[in-house]
């Protein structure tokens, strides 16, 4: 069974003015659907055929053999999480026991917002920016390329797209400023306090 490209949770233009939907007709339709592409020709008549894409991840994570496999498997993972981590009338305040473990860990949500964007902006060149749980602990992580959180034993809780392609259009070469409207007008807590609550049990 081949993958699929995933509908986005929204509509293309909901999360404007911060993310444009000519935005979305490129990041979703273009880029992420290539990878979705690219994975099933690469897996297509292999035992990998059959696997889910969190296996595939994990089996072809580190081995140089399989590292097209694993860009475009992680490539696709990240996308979809990534839509979902944002909705439209977003940002404000995560609740209960998800904010009480963002203050605990990083003093308040002003020092995550801080910390967070710190690493999507020194993330050097294409990758990802990150809020993990690794052990019960929170972190801010940030990865290169495909890479991530799954393949370092951490579950992820958010992340931000930090390549060019996911910001170029609307805010050039502003990346501060995508990072900043994306913390402040489109992280979806709920989703975020979600895998909070799955990652605990
Ligand atoms: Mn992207």
């Amino acid at each position: 069974m081949a993958f699929e490209l995933p509908a986005l949770p929204y509509a293309a233009n909901a999360l404007e003015p911060y993310m444009s939907e000519k935005t979305f007709s490129f990041h979703h339709a273009k880029h992420h659907n290539t990878y979705v592409v690219n994975l099933n020709n690469l897996v297509k008549d292999t035992p990998m055929a059959s696997q889910s894409l969190e296996e595939i991840i994990k089996a072809s994570a580190g081995d140089a053999s399989k590292a097209g496999i694993f860009n475009n498997a992680a490539q696709v993972w990240n996308h979809t999480f990534f839509w979902n981590c944002m909705k439209p009338q977003g940002g404000g305040k995560p609740a209960g026991a998800l904010a009480e473990a963002i203050d605990k860990s990083f003093g308040s949500l002003d020092g995550f917002k801080e910390q967070f964007k710190q690493a999507a902006v020194t993330q050097f060149g294409s990758g990802w920016a990150w809020l993990v749980i690794e052990g019960g602990e929170l972190k801010i992580t940030k990865t290169g390329n495909a890479d991530l959180p799954m393949a370092h034993g951490q579950t992820a809780l958010l992340t931000v797209d930090v390549w060019e392609h996911a910001y170029y259009i609307d805010y050039q070469n502003r990346r501060p400023d995508f990072v900043q409207a994306f913390l402040d007008h489109l992280v979806n807590w709920d989703f975020v306090s979600e895998n909070f609550k799955k990652a605990l049990n």
